[in-house]
């Protein structure tokens, strides 16, 4: 891969949850100065704009209690087709959120092309929800889920094929709120995992250390899926499911550093910013931040 090549990619769902206004997350980020900033890094950026995304209904839907189903699997296979296509081409993917169910089409277009793929899940929940263990029915707590090839099986197929990923193959930072069933699905497949208590207990230093090792170990390429509620909702209060006692600005800053130094990252999403539920456009300006590091900025 050409590592000076990203194609950015909006994708503004708002129907895997039930708080409208993330659909402007997109906009939130590049008013927020993204397209500039990757470009000051000396990235060639192409924008491919974002991506349709039908209104709730108008697509037809069998009987389920996951919310808008067929909307989200229609978006997710078109987001699906974009990511493929732009590592197909050389390109650095990066999608924006949009609530965080288009990981489904993300992770599916990126593992047509890499079939050991890593993957770092920085949240404050485990997104591993099914259909039967869901409290909510928002499609949004299950990406982690759909990708590892569990839930519903018009989800789980998106892109036409499944599993996706591999759950020796992930990594989950900052979790702090987990649902019973998901509890459940990460002590039986032992999941790696930094809570918030790892995070305070070791430290953000050693979590990205042994996150790094474990998510390139015997990879083809690493996923950095990041929510802002990751955050605490100090630092990124633009968000739809915020949780208290998060990872810090900083804290979030040295795991981004640690990871352009590392080298590993070959695709991310940048998900759940909410500009309506924000303080003047704060969170879609510290994801654009953590972005900068990400990709190789640099304080010296
Ligand atoms: N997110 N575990 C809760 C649910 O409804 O399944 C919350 C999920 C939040 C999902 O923030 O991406
Ligand atoms: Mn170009
Ligand atoms: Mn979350
Ligand atoms: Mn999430």
């Amino acid at each position: 891969m050409d590592r000076k090549k990203i194609a950015v990619i909006g994708a503004p769902m708002d129907l895997g949850q039930n708080r409208r206004g993330v659909d402007m997350g997109p906009s939130a980020l590049r008013y927020a100065g993204l397209i500039e900033r990757l470009q000051s890094i000396g990235y060639h950026v192409d924008d491919m704009g974002d991506i349709p995304i039908d209104r709730p209904g108008e697509v037809s839907e069998e009987k389920t209690n996951l919310k808008n189903l067929g909307e989200v699997i229609k978006a997710n296979e078109l987001l699906c087709l974009h990511v493929e296509k732009a590592v197909a081409n050389g390109y650095f993917p990066l999608v924006l959120g949009g609530d965080h169910s288009i990981a489904i089409g993300t992770l599916a277009g990126v593992a047509k092309r890499r079939h050991q793929l890593g993957v770092i899940w920085y949240d404050a929940h485990g997104d591993l929800n099914t259909a039967e263990t869901s409290p909510s029915g928002n499609i949004h707590g299950m990406p982690l889920a759909v990708s590892l090839g569990i839930g519903h099986e018009k989800l789980t197929s998106i892109g036409g094929f499944a599993p996706k990923i591999k759950p020796e193959n992930v990594v989950i930072i900052g979790a702090r709120s987990l649902d019973e069933g998901e509890k459940a699905y990460i002590r039986e497949h032992g999941m790696k995992i930094f809570t918030m208590h790892e995070v305070d207990r070791l430290g953000m230093t050693r979590v990205m250390e042994e996150a790094i090792a474990h998510v390139s170990n015997g990879t083809d390429g690493v996923h950095l899926s990041l929510d802002l509620d990751g955050l605490d909702p100090n630092d990124a209060p633009g968000v739809g499911t915020p949780v208290l006692g998060g990872i810090s600005y900083r804290e979030s800053h040295l795991a981004m550093e640690m990871l352009a130094e590392a080298e590993i990252v070959t695709s991310a999403e940048f998900v759940e910013v909410n500009p309506i539920l924000d303080e003047r456009n704060k969170t879609a300006e510290v994801a654009v931040e953590l972005m900068g590091s990400l990709f190789g900025e640099k304080l010296l």
